[in-house]
């Protein structure tokens, strides 16, 4: 049995009960064999047992008082997993299906993206189950500032810094920001995506799914093509899909389908995505009203969004949204790329199926960087009390994802890993991110 193989089944049984953070591993792990027959002495130093173990894990009630007078109480959840590179980094994500498990599988993947971005950011995930959708801004304001009265204990400008992810954006991040100034009386830059009048960074909102069609144009490079006359299928419409839909544009493509989690619009003539903001950003609402903006477009409920005919697919919902069926489905309709804007969006079954037969495919800790890396470009304007301009961080966003790219090809490239006649970028991610945070580990001793 190899070192990890028996790591694995080690995490197997002390984590049982985390598939989601099993999956995660297991797809790192399996990618790392070939390091280590390299590197004996990172087993020798119980790199691997020591990487899959969070430094430090926090859980934590949450009161608040609703809008009738009730006390609810929410769980609370903060990971810091590797602090080797730099202060702990990533996102909160308020869903009901947030628990330890899905935490946990967030926060270990950070480690290795914040390492691939080139940037001193060690690895750090947290969130609630608290359901942000359908309360009032006053019960996301009561729950914001409690979860914010335990959290900033933990966290720091120079400590762990968290963010945004699902179901977290500016107006949570405004009232978490106040909260944590207010107990700390501190001014820091402690929270990335923050509002632009109050150290926020210009660029960060459209970051990650910018820097995802950067990525993902990369990719069309090596293939000899690019986004133009492209149609391209994005799932979710939050955040990152709303900006890679944005940029698929601006680059000459066209995104005719979107979802959210009670169904999906196809509009053939292209998404108008002036609509999509105003019905998501503005009224927050569901994609179904895009139909009062566009009714020739068409509405599903339910799932089914990958049977929709295209040349790129990039998953930006949420994990383990692209199944075994709807991979097979692509591949028949003739898809040639899918890049993961989304936390692991792909499973493992489908990843396999995609690259076995020719589908160009990027790992979402490599083409969804771009929102991390961009957080530490707010961070260091904040450490100089600077800001700058939307070019100038757009500029080193796309050089960053640009970079990424090419240290993901050739990690593959050193390691010989192809599939379906196409470089192995999961592989090659995975081995970027991990050499760099494996040296750090080794240099700073037994910790
Ligand atoms: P948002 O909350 O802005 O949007 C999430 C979108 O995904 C919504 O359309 C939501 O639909 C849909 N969705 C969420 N959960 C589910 C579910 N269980 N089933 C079906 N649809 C679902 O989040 P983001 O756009 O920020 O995040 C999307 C993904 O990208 C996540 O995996 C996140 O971890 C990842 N990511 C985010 C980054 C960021 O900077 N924000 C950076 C890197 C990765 P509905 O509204 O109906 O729930
Ligand atoms: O998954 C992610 O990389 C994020 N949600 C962004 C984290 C961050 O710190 O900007």
């Amino acid at each position: 049995m190899s070192y990890t193989e028996r790591v694995l089944d080690l995490l197997k049984a002390k984590n049982s009960n985390e598939p989601e953070f099993i999956q995660a591993a297991t797809e790192v792990l399996e990618s790392l064999e070939p390091v280590f027959a390299k590197h004996p002495e990172y087993e020798e130093a119980s790199i691997l047992e020591r990487i899959t173990e969070p430094e430090r894990q926090v859980m934590f009630r949450v009161p608040w008082v609703d809008d009738n007078g009730k006390v609810q109480v929410n769980r609370g959840f903060r990971v810091q997993f590797n602090s080797a590179i730099g202060p702990y980094k990533g996102g909160l994500r308020l869903h009901p299906s947030v628990n330890l498990g899905i935490i946990k599988f967030l926060g270990f993947e950070q480690i290795f993206k914040n390492s691939l971005t080139g940037l001193p950011i060690g690895g750090g995930k947290g969130g609630s189950d608290f359901d942000p959708k359908g309360k009032s801004d006053r019960e996301v304001m009561a729950f914001c500032q409690s979860f914010m009265t335990e959290l900033c204990r933990h966290i720091g400008a120079d400590t762990d810094v968290p963010a945004g992810d699902i179901g977290t954006g500016a107006r949570e991040i405004g009232y978490m920001y106040g909260q944590y100034k207010r107990i700390k009386n501190c001014y820091e830059g402690v929270l990335t995506g923050k509002g632009l009048t109050y150290g926020g960074s210009l660029t960060r909102t459209e970051a990650t799914g910018y820097g995802l069609v950067y990525f993902a144009n990369e990719m069309l490079k090596d293939l000899g093509t690019d986004f133009t006359g492209k149609t391209v299928v994005v799932s979710g419409s939050g955040n990152v899909a709303i900006y890679a839909t944005e940029k698929v544009h601006q680059l000459g493509g066209k995104v005719v389908a979107l979802s959210d989690s009670n169904g999906w619009i196809y509009d053939e003539e292209g998404i108008d995505l002036a609509a999509v903001k105003e019905i998501k950003e503005v009224k927050r609402g569901r994609i179904k009203e895009y139909l009062e903006y566009r009714p020739n477009a068409k509405y599903t409920e339910g799932k089914g969004i990958w049977t929709v005919k295209c040349d790129v697919a990039l998953p930006c919902a949420t994990q383990n949204e692209l199944h075994l069926d709807d991979a097979k489905t692509l591949v028949a309709n003739g898809c040639v790329l899918v890049a993961e804007g989304a936390n692991m969006p792909t499973t493992l079954d489908a990843t396999k199926y995609l690259q076995e037969n020719g589908v160009y495919f990027a790992p979402g800790k490599a083409s969804n960087a771009g929102g991390v890396a961009t957080s530490a470009l707010e961070m260091s304007q904040n450490s100089q009390r600077l800001s700058w301009t939307f070019e100038e961080v757009d500029a080193k966003l796309h050089d960053i994802m640009v970079n990424i790219y090419k240290n993901a090809s050739a990690a593959a490239d050193e390691y010989g890993a192809t599939i379906g006649g196409k470089k192995n970028l999961v592989i090659g991610a995975n081995i970027a991110g991990f050499m760099k945070v494996a040296e750090a580990m080794m240099a700073q001793g037994i910790v």
